[in-house]
């Protein structure tokens, strides 16, 4: 009837943009990251069910480690070997930290909030030497277990004493628990007690009864 019937409405005018939009994009490769590693474009590694929970996991024995004595001991090959008692483990800069976490036995849980000291600012005290390759950490109930240096060095660790606010339970390993969220749980040490920077590697309570010495989820590096 009139001029405007034969053009496209609003909508399709809008729609019409839209489309040229999105095809520029597809042009210019807009979105992309130009980091193409496979294994992270999934947010679940392979074999893992997500959970809502925390599941605990441990040898059965959790110690109940008293505030006022509990201590932090970083030795070894270090420069400045550090005694902390939980005081002055909580006068160090505190920061908050956001990460999943993946357990060997095949759950995974998502947007964990940590509180604690990094493990970043330990090595800038503590100073290993340049033949510290390996660290292990020792914890009250007698469990070790060990990583690289270079996995110690991820600006994502550090040591927690809080999770989503609160203190970190006894169950879960307080006063104050390592954190490698790029690991399978069994690398994060429950109620810690020492950090030792080595030179030779030490495998810990899980890697001597055939778990792999490394443990990288997106790997599968479950057993040895
Ligand atoms: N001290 C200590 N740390 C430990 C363990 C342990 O038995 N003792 N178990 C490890 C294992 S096998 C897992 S899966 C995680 C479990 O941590 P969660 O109980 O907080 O989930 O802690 C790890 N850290
Ligand atoms: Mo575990």
């Amino acid at each position: 009837m009139n001029d405007d019937s034969e053009k496209p409405g609003l909508i399709g005018q809008i729609k019409d943009k839209l489309i040229r939009t999105k095809e520029e994009w597809a042009r210019e490769g807009r979105l992309l990251t130009g980091r193409p590693d496979q294994g992270h474009v999934e947010r679940l590694p392979p074999g893992q069910k997500l959970v809502q929970n925390w599941p605990v996991l441990d040898l059965g024995a959790q110690p109940d480690v008293k505030p006022e004595n509990w201590r932090l001991r970083i030795t070894g090959l270090v420069g400045y070997p550090i005694v902390w008692t939980l005081e002055e483990f909580m006068a160090q800069p505190q920061e908050d930290f956001l990460s999943d976490m993946h357990c060997v036995t095949q759950w995974s849980r998502y947007d964990n909030h940590w509180r604690g000291v990094s493990a970043k600012h330990i090595l800038e005290l503590a100073r290993p030497k340049d033949e510290a390759k390996h660290v292990i950490f020792h914890s009250y109930d007698g469990y070790t277990t060990n990583v690289k240096r270079s996995v110690f060095e991820e600006p994502n660790v550090l040591l927690a004493h809080s999770w989503e606010g609160k203190p970190i339970s006894r169950e879960h390993g307080g006063p104050v628990r390592v954190m490698i969220p790029d690991w399978y749980l069994w690398k994060s040490a429950k109620w810690i007690t020492r950090i030792e920077f080595s030179s030779v590697d030490k495998p810990g309570f899980w890697e001597e009864r055939g778990y792999h010495n490394e443990a990288d989820p997106w790997k599968e590096e479950r057993y040895a």
